[in-house]
């Protein structure tokens, strides 16, 4: 009876995923991205990848495999995202994507964190003469199709009384031209995918993005229900990253941080600590993360930052001891 009882429970444990052992095994992290958002994650001509969304996935690649650059990068459209990840075809969905509560309880998938603090905003184009949201009114709308714009949007025509016409798309790329070939006026979307939009137009100087915002958009990378392991992971790995930052450790001075006297720095790179044994990584798993790929603040900068294209400040985006809403729980 026992043996039974003991032969059981290992099945039970056999048949539970390990996305951490398939990924060691295939000794690459298969990260679903978008079909290309620059600053998030957008492909160069030679097929690189790189955006903020993309460095979560390298960051996830440096905790697991030590090595940022061994991910294989999934494009997927807003209408195929979540089945690629439920089906097994990415380990993990870094794609500007909004942590709702459907998404995270009906479709098998968890968010494991919030690395960009958005909202629903309107692009407009200067020759409609539009300068706030009450002169939307009778407005023809651009919409990404499968994406919370489109639901947002909606619920704000509803809630205001006026009326709209959408115009949907299925990727950005259509959604864009169709603005450009004056389909519509409006152009409706997360803040951060209008400024990366409009760094694509051939005009931007024809273009104004209204200030106000209709929604809150948190955005961040998923993962499937089954794996709590493969869960803490990425989560954690978005932690270390906001940590590092707040600390004050980054890609340049990593190496000489290992020798600070403070505890917290200590654990964090794992010299006397070993916070990685229990996810299934080696001590130096945020190590690796802060000095292959950077800290948030780096990362953000970088690719999103005040002098980049896209030109964000850090806003609701800042550290929480700065006025933000980042705030990591401790790495002990
Ligand atoms: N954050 C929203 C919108 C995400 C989204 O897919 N936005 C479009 C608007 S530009 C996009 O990224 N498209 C890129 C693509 O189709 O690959 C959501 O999660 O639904």
């Amino acid at each position: 009876m026992m043996g039974v009882l003991a032969g059981l429970t290992l099945l039970a444990a056999a048949s539970q995923a390990s996305t951490l052992s398939d990924v060691r095994s295939k000794n690459y992290l298969d990260c679903g991205v978008s079909t290309g958002i620059p600053g998030f994650s957008n492909p160069d001509a030679e097929g690189r990848w790189s955006g903020l969304d993309v460095d979560v996935c390298r960051a996830v690649a440096a905790a697991v495999l030590g090595d940022a650059s061994k991910v294989r990068y999934t494009p997927l459209p807003p209408s195929d995202r979540f089945n690629a990840l439920s089906s097994g075809e990415v380990d993990m969905l870094s794609r500007n994507t909004t942590w709702t509560h459907a998404r995270d309880t009906t479709l098998g998938m968890i968010f494991a964190g919030i690395v960009f603090y958005d909202g629903q905003g309107f692009m407009v184009t200067q020759s409609s003469g539009i300068t706030g949201l009450p002169e939307l009114d009778g407005a023809a709308i651009c919409i990404q199709g499968g994406t919370t714009s489109e639901l947002n949007v909606a619920d704000y025509f509803r809630e205001t009384g006026m009326n709209y016409q959408p115009v949907v798309f299925a990727t950005s790329d259509q959604t864009l031209r169709g603005f450009e070939a004056g389909r519509c006026n409006v152009l409706t979307s997360d803040l951060s995918q209008l400024y990366a939009q409009r760094t694509r137009l051939k005009n931007p100087q024809a273009v104004t993005i209204l200030s106000e915002v209709i929604s809150k958009e948190p955005l961040g990378p998923a993962v499937r229900q089954d794996d709590m392991q493969w869960y803490n992971i990425v989560k954690w790995t978005v932690y270390a990253m906001v940590n590092a930052e707040e600390y004050g450790v980054n890609q340049s001075n990593v190496d000489a941080m290992r020798e600070s006297p403070k505890p917290v720095i200590q654990r964090m790179l794992g010299v006397n600590a070993d916070t990685g044994r229990a996810m299934g990584l080696s001590a130096d798993w945020a190590y690796q993360i802060i000095r292959q790929v950077g800290n948030y603040g780096e990362v953000f900068e970088r690719n999103v930052g005040v002098s980049s294209p896209l030109g964000f400040e850090r806003g609701l985006n800042q550290l929480w001891n700065k006025g933000g809403l980042l705030y990591a729980p401790p790495l002990r």
